[in-house]
């Protein structure tokens, strides 16, 4: 008999009443150290305790009949090597297949199966493994294990998505992205299922249904994929004007980032922590990267979804093989209880944000993402985040949209992954235990021993309760005092729709703001029912004038008198503006880890390459030879270079910036080189910064522009060295937004 079956029994225990009691009691049942958080305890059993658990241990009992894996032989799924693999058994070599070829039916009907629903919305997503690190004890907020000690690391798996496009879906479309992260802590998986904006489109989960119908593609023609430029998203949007704050972030440069390192990700709503004394706060969660925020430049991200329609994921992916470790800070806005109604708005509402400029944004870790999936099936399609999936010493708060996804998620795992058994999935499967009286269900992997049900005698009546404890005890909600009448309302305090878009709109630069009216612009402009198109426009008419009139006009409308003497919203809590807001107000960018491409061809200068190389190489910078073709090229020195890309093949857009280094024979070429002389034009559009050293100036009159195109970003010098430093400065700038204006009169 084991140690804890020989404990009193528990059949007739009183409930437990209080955390005091409940622990002597516990005591009294169970070995002290039985929950001792023994890092070692794989997922079977407590370790220590030499309890019936439910557990794999008796699969050991079959380790001495294993057959040693031989070589790397092909076998069935069922261990029987194969001498055959690519002919199917025939009558005769042209003869009829057999029936008989059970290898054949195994491999055809395993791949006729390959495939699972994807998820209803983030069905596109790319994911990265890495650790979480707290910089300090957060003990006075939060008695989560994974926020005490600075020295010891989480591991995680993050999942970044876009919203609306089906799983093959370009990546630099328009659209939110989603920002899931799972911690594999100690106490059990949380998950922080956030988006890259603070705020979401709707206020009440039970509309997340007609949200997500309105943007998918039409239902007639399944147009348009991974766009919310058509009717029915704009339509929805006209009607619902709680949408409006999401739409101006997803309208902003935030809808296209440069990169998934470039950009924040927020948990969106309210939650709690709880720290060990049971004294709450409000929290609102923050990832901020340490490579800066920065966006695409709307063309270059359209020309993306056909150039490498890939391109996030592959940046991602060659970030972390290169050891440029995407790295982002975990921020915590902590609200007291007691503040929770000192704000112009609810802190329960998603679709309003708490201003950094009222609660500054307190930078408490780093999650460091420093390993790509080994198998994208296995990982990144299998995982399944879920915002039920918090630890003891966080907790929810009443917005009723984080309430709804409690539920929601869990549901459409059920039917995406095949059952109630997804949890045991190698990327799901927590770290800690698992031990409870769930059973069976498809795919159960676990070899389930202990009694099925609780209380129990016949198993010691384990697994049971753990009681709430200061340190490592069980989970228990927050006693938050809550009474009311069933209601189907909304609460008034939810109401204003429009204050917190005019912040957004006045905190952003004028190049932001240029943008936003062109993406209100483009996108309905692929609205066919002008009253949609109207519906719109009156509801900007709302938020700003200027902005109003810029889109009214470049849609036709004519905004009425009325319609320009609304009157405005005030600022929120007497804020104007808030330069958090804004990708580009908070000032220089990052340039380690970006790409710069030097275009060259036998005769460049080896000289003016390799300062190039350095300069770019001291900042940490990748530079790219692209060349007419692959292979190599021979500077006027007589060396070879060894080239990274064809010329055509490798077009501007994959890159930050572009540099012609110097050498008369290699301009000759690439003066005569359309993919040369288009990459430069295209660049230039794009506001990216250009180099051009020695007499490589003469490829701006090649490719059509003039030397009057030159500006702080379109850097000549005579030679490299010169050119790297004020090169490198424009890159800080990330874009050259000064000259906007006139690139747009340049032809593609
Ligand atoms: Fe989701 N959401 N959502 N969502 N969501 C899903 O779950 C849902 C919401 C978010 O990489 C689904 O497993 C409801 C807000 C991300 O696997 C689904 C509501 C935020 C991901 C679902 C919301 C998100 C999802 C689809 C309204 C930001 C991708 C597949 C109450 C805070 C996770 C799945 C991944 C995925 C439901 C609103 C973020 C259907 C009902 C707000 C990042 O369950």
């Amino acid at each position: 008999m084991t140690k804890t079956s020989a404990t009193k029994s528990s059949l007739h225990q009183a409930p437990f009443t209080d955390g005091k009691a409940a622990e002597a009691h516990y005591e009294d049942t169970v070995p002290a150290d039985a929950y001792k958080l023994s890092p070692g305890a794989g997922p079977a059993g407590p370790g220590s305790l030499k309890t019936p658990g439910n557990t794999n241990d008796k699969l050991k009992d079959m380790a001495p009949f294993r057959a040693d894996g031989d070589g790397m032989g092909l076998t069935t799924n069922l261990g029987v090597k194969m001498a055959h693999n690519q002919n199917t058994l025939k009558a005769g070599s042209r003869g009829p297949s057999l029936l008989e070829d059970f290898h054949f039916h195994e491999k055809l009907s395993h791949f006729d199966s390959e495939r699972i629903p994807e998820r209803v919305v983030h069905a596109r997503g790319t994911g990265a493994h890495g650790y979480f690190q707290v910089y300090e004890s957060l003990a006075e907020y939060t008695k989560a294990d994974f926020l005490q000690d600075p020295k010891a690391r989480t591991p995680v798996f993050i999942r970044i998505s876009t919203v609306q496009g089906f799983r093959g879906s370009p990546d630099t479309v328009r659209d939110i992205r989603g920002f899931a992260v799972k911690l594999y802590t100690r106490e059990g998986n949380f998950d922080l299922v956030g988006n890259d904006t603070p705020v979401f489109f709707i206020q009440d989960a039970i509309k997340f249904p007609d949200f997500v119908h309105a943007v998918k593609p039409e239902p007639h023609n399944e147009v348009p994929q991974g766009q919310s430029a058509h009717d029915s998203f704009w339509d929805y949007v006209s009607l619902q004007p709680e949408t409006l704050h999401n739409v101006m972030w997803h309208m902003s440069d935030r809808g296209i980032p440069r990169s998934l390192r470039m950009i924040e990700g927020f948990g969106i709503h309210t939650y709690r922590l709880v720290n060990a004394e049971g004294k709450s706060c409000f929290v609102r969660f923050h990832w901020k990267p340490i490579y800066g925020t920065s966006s695409l430049i709307w063309d270059e991200a359209q020309v993306l979804t056909g150039r490498d329609p890939d391109f996030h994921r592959r940046d991602l992916w060659q970030a972390i093989e290169e050891g440029d470790y995407p790295e982002f800070e975990l921020g915590l806005q902590i609200i007291p209880e007691e503040d929770e109604h000192k704000f112009d708005f609810d802190i329960l509402d998603a679709t309003k944000l708490i201003p950094e400029a009222l609660v500054p944004v307190k930078i408490v870790g780093k999650m460091v993402l420093n390993r790509n999936p080994d198998n994208f099936f296995a990982e990144t399609e299998q995982v399944a985040f879920c915002p039920a999936n918090i630890v003891p010493g966080i907790d929810f708060s009443d917005d009723p949209l984080l309430q709804g996804r409690v539920f929601s998620y869990v549901d459409t795992q059920r039917h995406r992954l095949g059952g109630p058994n997804f949890n045991e999935l190698p990327i799901n499967r927590p770290l800690s235990p698992v031990r409870n009286q769930q059973r069976d269900g498809r795919y159960r992997l676990q070899i389930d021993v202990t009694a099925n049900y609780e209380p129990n005698s016949i198993s010691g009546n384990w697994p049971r309760e753990v009681p709430e404890a200061k340190k490592n005890g069980g989970f228990a909600t927050y006693p938050q005092k809550s009474e009311g009448k069933k209601v189907r309302e909304r609460s008034p305090s939810f109401a204003d729709y429009f204050s917190q878009p005019r912040l957004f709109w006045l905190s952003q630069t004028k190049p932001e703001q240029r943008h936003i009216v062109d993406a209100f612009s483009f996108e309905l402009g692929k609205v066919g029912r002008p009253y949609i198109r109207e519906r719109i426009v009156e509801l900007l008419t709302h938020v700003d004038h200027d902005l109003a009139k810029a889109v009214a006009a470049n849609l036709g409308i004519a905004l009425s008198a009325e319609q320009l003497s609304r009157k405005l919203p005030k600022p929120v809590n007497g804020l104007e503006k808030d330069p958090a807001l804004s990708l580009y107000a908070q000032g220089k960018q990052v340039v380690k880890s970006r790409r710069v491409a030097l275009l060259v061809a036998d005769g460049v200068s080896g000289k003016s390459v390799e300062d190039v190389c350095k300069a770019l190489k001291s900042e940490g910078v990748h530079p790219q030879i692209l060349a007419p073709h692959m292979g190599v090229v021979v500077s006027e020195e007589g060396k070879e270079i060894m080239v990274d890309g064809a010329i055509d093949g490798t077009p501007s857009v994959l890159v930050d910036a572009v540099i012609f280094p110097d050498g008369e024979q290699s301009l000759k070429m690439l003066e005569k080189n359309g993919a040369a002389k288009y990459c430069l034009r295209q660049a230039y559009k794009h506001l990216k910064p250009l180099g051009l050293v020695g007499e490589a100036k003469r490829m701006l009159k090649a490719a059509g522009l003039s030397e009057d195109s030159q500006d702080a970003g379109l850097v000549l010098e005579s030679d490299a060295q010169k050119l790297m430093k004020p090169f490198i400065e424009a890159m800080k700038q990330h874009r050259i937004w000064a000259r906007e204006d006139k690139a747009k009169d340049v032809a593609a």
